[in-house]
């Protein structure tokens, strides 16, 4: 195995705005609906990691690690509070703070343009994303944005997770009145239209940018070797997987997922002009979130069950996923997990990026890859997190053998840089190379404190290769 990564490889690591920023009610930041959706049950959203205020000493921190590159939101209220209409100018001044002190430092911002932050404003004016109305604005906001910053970003994300988004029941708001599988599919082809009109967008303002989705992926192995549960996984990959992915790459509706939804009678509203754009505005890359793999059997369940998600850390309180007549979601007996049940699977991520490569032929980002994990300050103020390193360790072992074997991986950009508010789990589910002082409760100092993946870390970049 060739222990070298490519030359120019983007060494990054991952934030999110709502995660991160804190400051959510400040400088004319209005609200979004992650920060009233989420996490409440653990730890108020409004400060997080304090990152707002701390901007320089942060940067600092990343140009001490030595990233190459650094992924982070933009958030949609903090830059337009109402969704449309006027600029919030302190919120910009914010980004282009940021902005500037990574260039100073040559670290290579890598934007997502959205990560879950839909502005409250436009939920309560017409429902958000259920409704054709955000397209527009999603472009309005978008335009905006990158007219600013033009000159200053080669690397655009345009919807984080759009696929979890449809898994996890609070990312968003639905309609009590409207079949709730039909609202999904209808967002979604909003969601992907708004996608489409971001990739527009950035072929006219900033010509020289690339720019590609940030999509949340398992591979979907089958339980055992009967065909019904090889059938299972198939489908589950399709539903889960391939949907969005044709849909971004190929600009094409995936006959499987039509045929359901046919079947269903909850197809989407969906325009012919739509189609056009979409297909229209095909994606630079594909950036991939991997944190885990999932196994599935063939299912004769009558009814479909959303995931019930262990937000506690109790081992075994996850309740899985079902798609009557096609998958059920069940453990995996050969692998490890964490105490919420993510699977620790690093051969699961080299098979995801060679699957994806050769159906896709297109460059890969890994946008965020990590392990969530309850962690204290020693006595001495250090933290000793050998499980985070040999979690990262045996994951770019396989993007290793994935480059060897003809894979374009453009970038690794593990989640989290920092430690910061876990969508699921408040602050108990620490990600970060950097410890910070907080706990749920109990804000503290909110210092920043090296952990020992920091260092680990700092090494593997520096030689560009794992050690
Ligand atoms: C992804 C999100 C991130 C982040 C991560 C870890 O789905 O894009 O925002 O939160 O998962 O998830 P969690 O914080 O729930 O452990």
């Amino acid at each position: 195995l060739i222990q070298s990564f490519p030359k120019g490889f983007l060494w990054s690591a991952s934030t999110s705005a709502y995660q991160f920023e804190g400051a959510y009610l400040e400088d004319g930041k209005a609200l979004s609906i992650v920060d009233v959706n989420i996490n409440s049950k653990f730890a108020d959203t409004s400060i997080t990691s304090d990152h707002y205020h701390r901007l320089e000493e942060d940067v600092s921190l990343m140009k001490e690690l030595g990233l190459k590159a650094y992924r982070f939101s933009i958030s949609w209220p903090r830059v337009l509070p109402k969704g449309r209409g006027p600029i919030n100018e302190k919120g910009f001044a914010f980004y282009d703070r940021l902005i500037a002190l990574l260039k100073q430092h040559d670290i290579e911002p890598i934007v997502t343009l959205y990560h879950f932050d839909l502005p409250l404003a436009l939920q309560e004016e017409y429902g958000g994303w259920g409704n054709r109305q955000i397209v527009e604005d999603f472009e309005y906001y978008v335009r905006t944005v990158m007219r600013r910053y033009a000159n200053d970003i080669k690397y655009w994300l345009t919807i984080n997770e759009q696929s979890n988004m449809f898994l996890l029941p609070y990312l968003l708001e639905f309609d009590p009145k409207i079949d709730k599988q039909k609202q999904k599919y209808q967002m979604n082809h909003y969601m992907t239209l708004a996608h489409a009109k971001a990739v527009m967008a950035c072929r006219e303002l900033c010509p020289k940018a690339k720019i590609g989705p940030a999509l949340g992926v398992s591979p979907n192995y089958p339980l055992t070797s009967n065909p019904k549960d090889i059938l299972a996984s198939r489908y589950a990959d399709d539903f889960r997987t391939y949907f969005f992915l044709d849909l971004y790459v190929k600009g094409v509706y995936r006959d499987s997922v039509l045929n359901y939804l046919k079947e269903h009678d909850i197809e989407p509203d969906i325009h012919e002009q739509d189609m056009l754009l979409i297909k229209e505005a095909k994606s630079d890359f594909i950036a991939l979130n991997y944190y885990q793999s999932s196994t599935v059997k063939y299912t004769q369940a009558q009814e479909s069950k959303e995931i019930v998600v262990n937000d506690e850390g109790k081992k075994g309180s996850t309740q899985s996923e079902v798609l009557a007549g096609y998958y059920e979601v069940v453990d995996n007996p050969h692998l490890e997990k964490n105490d919420w049940d993510w699977y620790i699977d690093p051969i699961g991520l080299r098979i995801t990026l060679k699957d994806i490569h050769e159906r896709y032929q297109l460059p890969l980002m890994i946008t965020e890859n990590g392990i969530g994990v309850i962690e204290e300050l020693s006595g001495t103020l250090e933290l000793n997190d050998d499980y985070r390193i040999d979690y990262y360790q045996s994951h770019l072992e396989q993007c290793l053998y994935a480059i060897n074997e003809g894979v374009e991986l453009i970038a690794y950009s593990p989640w989290s840089f920092m430690d910061l508010l876990s969508t699921t789990s408040g602050f108990r589910k620490r990600y970060g190379f950097v410890y910070v002082d907080r706990s749920d409760e109990d804000l503290r100092t909110l210092d920043r404190y090296k952990k020992k993946s920091f260092y680990w870390y700092q090494s593997v970049i520096n030689q560009n290769r794992i050690i």
